[in-house]
């Protein structure tokens, strides 16, 4: 049994769009984020500093996006969406996936928010080398090379954000072309329209 923990257009959109990649059945826990003092903290038992995405499986909990990916497409190998441990292709998978969180999201969000940081000072350095890194590792087609697996729904929600959104990234035709690939995955439109089911209450 999955329960998800979920806030509509959050950063919990790219487990969203995981789950509908994974095709396995679920069911969704909606946490309102956005009151005075955030989530009501009785959430904080599931998620230590009370934000989405969590996820509970089978009794257990994860938290953090990556980790969340990682056991995910761990736990459902049929989806095929984590080259399996010993194929040469989990390390660029490995590395997408946590570069999505670890290295993107804070550069795009410190760019966003118009904070200047020292690069060499921070561990996720400068926006500048995130842009030149990703355009040479999206040019293989997919996160992590060839085939899409879960980096991709990572990467692609961050792509997604810091370009469309936030208009942080610059609209390099290697990411142009990237989110095009993905917005014809049948699993990306369902979450979409998910999306705006839910930030119209439906
Ligand atoms: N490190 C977390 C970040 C998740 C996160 O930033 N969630 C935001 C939504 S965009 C949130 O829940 N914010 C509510 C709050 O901080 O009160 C992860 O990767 O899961």
């Amino acid at each position: 049994m999955l329960t998800f923990y979920h806030a509509p257009q959050s950063r919990s959109f790219s487990i969203l769009w995981l789950l509908e990649e994974l095709g396995e059945p679920y069911s969704m826990e909606l946490i309102d984020i956005r009151g005075e003092d955030g989530a009501p903290e009785s959430y904080r038992a599931i998620q230590a500093h009370k934000k989405v995405p969590a996820l509970a499986h089978d009794g257990v909990i994860v938290t953090e996006r990556a980790a969340i990916s990682l056991y995910l497409a761990d736990a459902f190998p049929r989806a095929g969406l984590a080259p399996a441990i010993g194929d040469p292709s989990r390390a660029a998978y490995l590395t997408a996936l946590v570069y999505a969180d670890a290295v993107l999201d804070p550069v795009i969000a410190a760019k966003a928010l118009g904070v200047d940081y020292p690069p060499r000072n921070v561990s996720f350095g400068s926006l500048d080398d995130a842009v030149a890194h990703l355009e040479s590792r999206l040019a293989q087609g997919h996160a992590a090379g060839g085939r899409f697996t879960a980096a991709d729904t990572q990467l692609g929600t961050a792509v997604h954000y810091g370009m469309n959104i936030v208009g942080v990234l610059p609209r390099r035709p290697v990411f142009e072309a990237y989110m095009t690939r993905m917005l014809a995955r049948p699993a990306l439109q369902r979450t979409l329209a998910k999306e705006e089911a839910l930030a119209k209450g439906a």
